[in-house]
């Protein structure tokens, strides 16, 4: 397989409603799509999680936009995949430039997808995954109001949602989740804090540790694994790396120092599907829980986190929500949708070609950017 043609999509996706973070508000989803396309022809499709403001970490759409034009495509014109292990050599090809794992992620994955629809093997299988059906839970925003908070996660624990995810940040943190956990005894629930806190607010989260909360997630600064191991030291509540993990040798760094106990995969978040698996494969043998994040992807970037979760080793209920909790619209079609209350189902999808629905993405088209093979 060779890539002969790369296009790369802008899309604005409005948002249901908005999202609120420690970093500040989410109003619409700005999208790079990528679709690679093969010489047989066959498109591969994947969606490039950078949001438009360099705060969850310091990539944006325009600087993806930027490497993955200027460095990362000339790259691919040299490359061939035969076999599933050639699928490791892309990520292999890319240590060049250092760093830009989203941009990265998004070409990687783009050249996984066109590779199972060119050698017609799905996805899930591709990547080893094993189950068919997956469990998921749902992150709530910060709220300003606790009775509305408590309304919205009855409605979402009706609607069966797994587990429960809070956005806190100081002032807004053992208040609402002691309310969380008075008003649902037995709901398992979990704290993201975006690298709110520092080392020195340990005796606040240590307040926490009475809730009975899986995990908090990200309490301190991306950058900073060694005071998550002083903090894990002195918390009973397992701690989550999500913003921290940014590779393979992150985890390994973070299992042998003891920072944490759970790992939030996002594979965009890491460069792609090869560096995933190599974590999935860590967490595994390092006895680290794991779960796949989210970062509001679309229907492509959501239909490729449940391939994803489909690996064995990935233990509690994800981020990925069915699509009509993100979007009026989709950019799939089917959406994803509940399979049962609380599970998505895997499907053997040979690419996500099969799913895109054009009229949607002619409609959220805000450019187009064509990238041909050189003659070389
Ligand atoms: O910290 O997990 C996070 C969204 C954007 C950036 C960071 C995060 C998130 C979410 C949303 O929590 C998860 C989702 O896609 O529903
Ligand atoms: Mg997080």
């Amino acid at each position: 397989m060779r890539v002969m043609k790369v296009i790369v999509r802008r899309l604005a996706m409005k948002l249901r409603q908005p999202f609120v973070t420690s970093y500040g508000v989410e109003q619409e989803k700005d999208v790079l799509l990528l679709e690679v396309q093969t010489e047989t022809p066959k498109s591969g499709f994947a969606e490039c999680v950078a949001m438009p403001s360099p705060y969850y970490n310091e990539e944006t759409t325009e600087t993806a936009l930027y490497i993955i034009s200027k460095f990362l495509i000339p790259l691919i014109w040299r490359m061939e995949w035969q076999s599933r292990e050639d699928l490791w050599t892309t990520r292999f090809a890319f240590r060049s430039v250092r760093h830009h794992e989203m941009a990265k992620a998004a070409l990687e994955m783009a050249v996984w997808d066109a590779f199972a629809a060119e050698y017609q093997q799905p996805i899930s299988q591709l990547l080893g995954g094993v189950k068919k059906e997956i469990p998921v839970g749902i992150s709530v925003g910060i709220e300003t109001s606790l009775s509305h908070l408590l309304k919205q996660v009855g409605n979402y624990v009706e609607q069966g949602y797994q587990r429960v995810k809070l956005k806190i940040q100081p002032g807004w943190d053992y208040v609402p989740l002691q309310a969380l956990r008075s008003a649902f005894p037995r709901l398992q629930l979990l704290a993201d804090a975006n690298s709110a806190y520092r080392l020195e607010d340990a005796e606040q989260l240590k307040q926490l540790d009475s809730l009975g909360l899986v995990m908090i997630e990200q309490p301190l600064e991306p950058d900073d694994i060694l005071h998550h191991a002083q903090l894990q030291a002195k918390l009973d509540t397992p701690i989550c790396l999500d913003e921290s993990i940014r590779s393979a040798s992150d985890v390994k760094k973070a299992a042998e120092m003891g920072a944490c106990k759970v790992i939030n995969l996002k594979p965009g978040r890491v460069g792609g599907f090869a560096e995933s698996i190599e974590i999935h494969n860590i967490c595994v043998d390092n006895g680290l829980e794991l779960w796949c994040g989210g970062m509001f992807e679309t229907g492509i970037g959501r239909l490729h986190n449940i391939a994803l979760t489909s690996l064995p080793g990935f233990t509690l209920p994800g981020d990925t929500s069915p699509s009509d909790r993100y979007f009026e619209r989709d950019i799939i079609n089917p959406p994803v949708v509940f399979s049962r209350p609380g599970f998505l189902s895997v499907d053997p999808l040979v690419g996500v070609q099969e799913r895109i629905d054009w009229s949607e993405i002619e409609r959220s088209q805000v450019s187009k950017y064509v990238f041909e093979r050189p003659e070389i």
